[in-house]
């Protein structure tokens, strides 16, 4: 009898424990010049960080319908792609990242932070306004990384004052499948590099 119920017990596990469910979201820009978001891939991973499902959208919003997931597992969405780089990348972009630098005038929001980091490797330094000042005069066709964006948690709340050091928890949204329903409004925000000014 305790075999039995044991077996009954896994069974029970076994049937509850994936289930085919939707996702979807919202492309969000943060620029209002740029309000479509060209050519964004949405990936969804698993805690091993394997691609269990991938998507390309041109129209700011994408969705997964019927994938599988493990009940109370942890997956994350994350997002890439954009359009054209030098799209409203300006002198004056590179006027105001040069007042941070210099104290003169702190940029006053998280995701400014992340528009003046074209080369993202975490810091907002003169290296950023250089790459810039090349992609304005055509001398590269791409920033460093080749992408044009970051794609953000849109609802990603930061928690100190240098919010690139938080880029690895802010970039990707955390799904959890708590009851085998369809999770939307799993919504990035787009911020385009090198406009800083918006
Ligand atoms: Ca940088």
């Amino acid at each position: 009898m305790k075999y039995l119920t044991l077996v009954f017990s896994a069974l029970f596990f076994c049937l509850g424990a994936t289930a085919q469910i939707s996702l979807s979201g919202q492309i969000i820009s943060s620029d209002i010049s740029i309000p479509v978001v060209q050519n964004v891939t949405v990936e969804l991973v698993d805690a091993n960080g394997n691609i269990v499902a991938s998507t390309t959208t041109n129209n700011n919003s994408y969705q997964f319908s019927n994938v599988n997931l493990a009940q109370g597992q942890m997956y994350r969405l994350r997002a890439s792609g954009g359009g054209a780089v030098l799209e409203e990348v300006s002198t004056f972009d590179m006027v105001l990242l040069v007042k941070h630098i210099l104290g003169l005038q702190p940029l006053t929001n998280p995701y400014q932070y992340f528009a003046g980091d074209v080369n993202e490797d975490g810091t907002v330094s003169l290296q950023d306004i250089i790459y810039m000042r090349m992609v304005i005069l055509n001398m590269i066709e791409d920033f460093p990384t080749g992408k044009s964006w970051t794609l953000l948690d849109h609802d990603y709340q930061f928690n100190s004052n240098e919010p690139l050091s938080e880029y690895q928890q802010a970039s990707t949204i955390e799904v959890v499948n708590t009851n085998n329903t369809d999770l939307n409004n799993l919504n990035f925000l787009a911020i385009k590099l090198g406009h800083v000014n918006y």
